[in-house]
């Protein structure tokens, strides 16, 4: 109860900031795009890991302003790159599950990118599996109503949740993102660097970008390079960092 009193303040009292990570295009070694991760400066605590604090806020509902807060505030984040000439960089922004239900939810995507001016073809909203899990009808209109207003949908944490891969087909999703589970023996497990080939060539075949999360070297882009994979992601380029240490592509 401590800990929820203190991260409802936490947002009144602007503890609450976002790093960035960049994602980097593996034909041309660019940053193309950064996900938005949140942090939460606690005064007594610290810096405190989402893992932390996000189940919690799951539970109590708090994400849901929380949600609304780390879209504005990446979309706020895009504007500054933009004035700096960085507008073509994509901006990744992770929605939980109890945001992604509430009956507003579209509505507040709307709202924030008209009132911030965020182009919303750079705008990628990151969802899970479990999310779309049910596969129904609703769900399916929610995200082509998000769709409808021109934002751009990945699944982030590809292959651990229930997969089934009919769903991928009837989705209106964009971009997959291969969990970091599958990229981290990569180089060293045939049945995993397998596992990778098979998901970009899926990915490709319907459509869909592919990101590699959590690649830590050279050994592991190189073989995501060889298999045709799209994006990268991962402390090899940049751990998630604040805003003014991120580096802008040249
Ligand atoms: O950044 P880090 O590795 O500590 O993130 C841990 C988990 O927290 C990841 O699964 C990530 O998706 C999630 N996370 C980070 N930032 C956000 C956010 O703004 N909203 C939601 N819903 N989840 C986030
Ligand atoms: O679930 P999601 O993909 O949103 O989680 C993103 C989190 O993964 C980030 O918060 C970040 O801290 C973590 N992460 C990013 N790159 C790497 C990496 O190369 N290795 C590891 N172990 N974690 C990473
Ligand atoms: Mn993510
Ligand atoms: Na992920």
């Amino acid at each position: 109860l401590a800990l929820e009193s203190a991260l409802h303040r936490a947002l009144a009292r602007e503890e609450l900031v976002l790093h960035f990570q960049p994602l980097v295009d593996i034909g041309t070694q660019r940053t193309v795009a950064a996900e938005a991760l949140l942090r939460w400066r606690h005064p007594e605590l610290g810096l405190v890991p989402p893992a932390d604090f996000i189940p919690l806020a799951e539970e109590t509902g708090l994400i849901v302003p929380i949600g609304e807060w780390v879209l504005r505030a990446a979309c706020l984040q895009h504007a500054q790159w933009r004035a700096a000439g960085h507008g073509e960089l994509r901006m990744l922004v992770n929605i939980s599950a109890r945001q992604f239900r509430h009956e507003g939810f579209t509505a507040t995507v709307a709202r924030v990118i008209a009132e911030t001016g965020m182009p919303a073809a750079q705008l990628t909203l990151e969802l899970t599996e479990t999310m779309l899990m049910d596969g129904s009808e609703h769900i399916i209109g929610v995200l082509e109503g998000l769709r409808a207003l021109g934002v751009h949908l990945a699944l982030d944490d590809f292959g651990t949740g229930y997969s089934s891969l009919a769903y991928l087909k009837r989705f209106p999703i964009d971009e997959l993102k291969i969990d970091r589970l599958f990229i981290r023996d990569i180089d060293r497990n045939d049945n995993d660097a397998a596992i990778a080939e098979a998901i970009v060539k899926l990915a490709h075949s319907l459509g869909l970008r592919v990101v590699a999360e959590g690649v830590e070297t050279a050994a592991q882009l190189e073989i995501l390079a060889r298999h045709g994979c799209d994006l990268a992601q991962g402390f090899h380029f940049s751990k998630p960092i604040e805003a003014g240490r991120f580096v802008l592509p040249g």
